[in-house]
């Protein structure tokens, strides 16, 4: 079993969706879901679910490094394989992001390398884009800029505001972002000098998702 831990900052439901993966036979299991806000909904999913939670409240740390710090602590005591960022809203610093190399993906609203950062969906309606989506990739002190595992795309409709082109989005997030942390729990997926590896071949460009 692959233990995981998430890190959600919001509603939770990537984590609903990794939660539901796991009760459907993938070979790992949520030790921890740890929110930097106390009033994440993801943290009642987690409750609810019998799992272990955890806040860490930015607020209590005079920096971005004692935050980070105690957070890889709690981390690494609950002995984490693979940590997800789930609609965790704090850029990690250097040290922690080292410390978790080959281990520490994330989701990102967008098709990566375009639109990183916040706010992805208006900026995509903003430049007239066709298609939208989301990316998974593990995560390096670039953000949003580290090696991309795999995309699902949606179509924008032309009556698309932001908040309905990221209710699409979020329902392909939920089919991305456990099929490649399967793929990592089979054992199918690392990172190797900087280079996503995936059934021993390098990826060229992320897999993308089939509807
Ligand atoms: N950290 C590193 N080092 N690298 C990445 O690729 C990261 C990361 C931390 C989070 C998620 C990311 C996203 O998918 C992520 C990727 C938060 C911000 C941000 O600006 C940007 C990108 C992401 C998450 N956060 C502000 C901050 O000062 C706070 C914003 C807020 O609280 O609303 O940390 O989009
Ligand atoms: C998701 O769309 C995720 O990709 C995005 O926030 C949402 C979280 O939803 N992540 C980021 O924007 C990271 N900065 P959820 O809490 O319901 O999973």
């Amino acid at each position: 079993m692959l233990n995981l831990v998430v890190l959600v900052s919001g509603s939770g439901s990537n984590l609903q969706a990794l939660m539901d993966a796991c009760n459907q036979g993938m070979n790992a299991r949520i030790v921890l879901v740890i929110s930097d806000k106390g009033d994440a909904y993801g943290l009642e999913r987690a409750r609810q679910a019998g799992i272990a939670t955890e806040v860490i409240p930015a607020a209590d740390y005079d920096s971005r490094e004692s935050f980070d710090q105690a957070l890889q602590q709690r981390i690494d005591a609950a002995q984490a394989e693979l940590v997800l960022l789930a609609g965790f809203m704090r850029i990690l610093s250097a040290g922690f992001v080292n410390h978790y190399a080959g281990r520490l993906l994330n989701i990102h609203p967008s098709l990566l390398p375009k639109f990183r950062g916040l706010h992805t969906h208006q900026r995509a309606l903003e430049a007239g884009e066709m298609e939208h989506g989301a990316s998974v990739h593990f995560v390096t002190l670039e953000l949003d800029g580290g090696p991309l595992i795999a995309q699902a795309k949606v179509a924008v409709q032309k009556d698309d505001d932001a908040d309905t082109l990221a209710a699409r989005v979020l329902q392909r997030e939920h089919q991305l972002y456990p099929t490649v942390v399967r793929w990592f729990s089979e054992g199918r997926l690392c990172l190797r000098d900087e280079q996503v590896i995936l059934d021993s071949k390098t990826l060229s460009e992320p897999v993308q998702l089939a509807e």
